[in-house]
């Protein structure tokens, strides 16, 4: 019996083969050969406030991803076949206990793939990541953007804190980048959207410097009375052909389907996967220059790994609106 490659992808990519990638895309770390680079990002420590298994989130995605290559039913597209799309592996953390240092690793990481013109589609880590990437990817000085984007944040928090100095020992960590991507002239703060807010979190105060920056917060209670097609028309007309980055907190989803996240919000209803579709969905031809899926916690995952496949199915939806987006400019 020969185990050879005989020719059929269709069916060579179809089975539990080989080493698990994200999606069965070739593993390839040189970003010039992705249009799309899939990256995982296994970091935790910038995440102080919970549990922090956070770094196991690239590995449970690869390991449902591998059975998930599939074509969008709504946009009728084949990513795979219409992108280079690669998973260029693991950022390398070798100061992964030492958050404010990975910052600037992941940044110096997504710095080769700004200039390579790859856009960025990660996997998390907790959201301290969210930072060095726009860092890498956003403002005057990047060649995807070239200039500062807007910003599509699903979350139930605002992670706007300003935290007196650091927060245990932390300055650039998971609730302050949503406040310092403002200072630091990353994004376009009127196109900075946070949807999903939820929960008596405390101190209060985390969301008064999105507040003060002028980022429009859609709290739970207000998505629940407009719906999604109201959001989508907001933010479409609000973005329009600004560039646009993407960053998908799970923790925005309800707790009975995403029970493996970091910062469990419970007791109120989270958004459903049909809104969370939705909502991406609605963005389709904007000009998405990277997006993020990040606060998975497979250890508390359950054993139908819900968390990890509600997960995958969020990093496909967008990988496909930058495919689309990519192919309707060819
Ligand atoms: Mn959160």
């Amino acid at each position: 019996m020969s185990y050879e490659y005989d020719g059929n992808e269709d069916m060579y990519l179809r089975e539990w083969w080989g080493i698990a990638t994200m999606f069965r895309c070739p593993h390839d770390p040189d970003p010039c050969n992705s249009d799309i680079a899939l990256v995982g990002v296994p970091h935790s420590s910038g995440n102080g406030l919970t549990e922090r298994d956070q770094h196991l989130g690239p590995r449970a995605l690869r390991d449902v991803a591998a059975g998930y290559r599939r074509t969008h039913r709504k946009f009728k597209l084949t990513p795979w076949d219409i992108c280079r799309i690669n998973d260029l592996g693991d950022v390398p953390l070798p100061h992964a206990m030492v958050n404010d240092k990975t910052i600037k690793d992941i940044e110096a990481y997504y710095k080769r793939l700004d200039e390579a013109g790859a856009r960025p589609v990660s996997v998390g880590g907790d959201h301290s990541i969210t930072l060095p990437i726009l860092r890498a990817i956003a403002g005057t000085n990047s060649g995807i953007s070239k200039g500062p984007v807007a910003v599509v944040h699903f979350d139930s928090h605002t992670d706007g804190y300003r935290n007196e100095g650091h927060f245990l020992g932390n300055v650039e960590w998971a609730g302050a980048w949503s406040r310092i991507m403002n200072e630091e002239g990353l994004v376009i703060p009127k196109k900075v959207f946070q949807i999903g807010i939820r929960g008596h979190w405390e101190p209060f105060e985390d969301d008064d410097e999105s507040i003060r920056a002028g980022y429009r917060i859609i709290e739970m209670d207000e998505f629940d009375e407009i719906g999604v097609k109201a959001v989508v028309e907001e933010l479409q007309e609000k973005i329009g052909d600004s560039p646009v980055y993407i960053t998908f907190d799970l923790d925005v989803l309800d707790p009975s389907i995403a029970p493996g996240v970091s910062n469990i919000e419970q007791g109120f209803t989270g958004m459903t996967m049909r809104e969370a579709t939705g909502v991406l969905q609605g963005m389709r031809g904007m000009n998405v220059v990277g997006a993020d899926m990040v606060c998975m916690m497979p250890t508390k995952d359950n054993p139908s790994k819900i968390t990890a496949m509600n997960a995958m199915v969020i990093v496909f939806e967008q990988i496909c609106l930058i495919a689309d987006y990519l192919n309707s400019r060819k």
